[in-house]
């Protein structure tokens, strides 16, 4: 970000700092359905503030799944209200409606909230609210702010950030990956993370299921809108017929992506009596304007919802959403 626009971003930076040194105690919690970048700065920003001699409490009651548990392995997690607190972080949420209920109550007993986030669809429920679209991680801009705090960056803290990064960028390589997050990244690897150790274990270490189960998917995958659009499909049957763990599952929309001509690619996947949606844009098409339109959010290339309904008809939802859109275009 240059210009007004990045003054506006230190300035904000610069107040929260200010805030957070002069707090009493500050909770630290993320978004519902975790993801790498939630957890990572979630975790950061803990250890950072602890670190800089600040009470913090990191707030989580929910799962983790099993491919990101190692990120906050070793955290003091506190599941119940802390004594003393008067300032909230929430980190990577779009809206307060993505944070567990009980973190959410809490922010009645704060006398700030400070909202860091980088998704499009936010709706600014903070007090002060850091909201950069162009960001391409939290954890990205949780790092601004930790330097801003005068933490010196340990190890403990840039792994976190690095997994946010990573698995927020695919490896570098969506729309969001700009200079920024690569000069992230060489503050994160200055400090130890060794970018393979991290590829690893995230990307190179799944259970042989999951594999499986991928492979049940792909051959569901069809093109819709002569062409344009790929949808790929995790039905319960091929979970049941996997015995794997949905929360587990992970990047299938890639491949429907990588197919050759196609604009935006679909993810459904069945769950009791709805479906969830994953949409992903490869050129102009803006998926978070769907994915609100259907009560959820996300960022321009890169949005999801819930739809309640049979995965056919969710589909011919989602396709009519796209055909509109699309058709707006031309
Ligand atoms: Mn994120």
């Amino acid at each position: 970000v240059d210009g007004v626009s990045n003054i506006r971003y230190r300035e904000t930076v610069k107040e929260i700092a200010e805030r957070l040194l002069n707090s009493s105690g500050v909770i630290v919690s993320s978004h519902i359905e975790p993801d790498g970048d939630s957890i990572g700065c979630m975790v950061a920003m803990w250890r950072a503030l602890r670190a800089k001699g600040i009470n913090s409490y990191l707030i989580w009651e929910g799962e983790i799944p099993n491919r990101l548990k190692f990120v906050i392995e070793n955290c003091e997690i506190t599941k119940e209200e802390p004594r003393d607190y008067d300032t909230a972080i929430v980190l990577d949420s779009g809206d307060l409606n993505r944070l567990q209920p009980a973190f959410r109550n809490m922010l009645k007993n704060c006398r700030v909230v400070i909202n860091i986030d980088h998704h499009k669809s936010n709706s600014m429920f903070g007090d002060i609210n850091l909201v950069d679209v162009e960001s391409s991680s939290a954890a990205e801009m949780a790092l601004d702010l930790i330097e801003e705090l005068g933490v010196e960056l340990s190890f403990d803290i840039a792994l976190p950030l690095y997994v946010g990064l990573i698995t927020d960028t695919g490896n570098f390589s969506y729309a969001n990956t700009n200079r920024k997050s690569h000069l992230t990244a060489i503050r994160l690897i200055s400090v130890g993370v060794d970018p393979y150790i991290i590829h690893k274990v995230l990307n190179e270490n799944k259970d042989i299921k999951f594999i499986l189960l991928l492979g049940d998917a792909l051959k569901s995958i069809k093109l819709k809108m002569g062409g344009k659009i790929a949808v790929i499909r995790i039905t319960s049957k091929m979970l049941d017929d996997n015995k794997f763990d949905p929360r587990e599952v992970n990047g299938f929309i890639e491949y429907a992506r990588a197919v050759k001509g196609i604009d935006v690619a679909v993810l459904l996947r069945e769950e009791d009596n709805k479906v969830k949606v994953s949409m992903r844009s490869k050129g102009k098409v803006d998926v978070n304007k769907i994915a609100m339109a259907l009560g959820g959010g996300g960022h321009e290339k890169a949005a999801g919802c819930e739809v309640e309904g049979d995965i056919d008809s969710v589909e011919r939802t989602i396709l009519n959403h796209l055909e509109e859109l699309m058709g707006s275009y031309k």
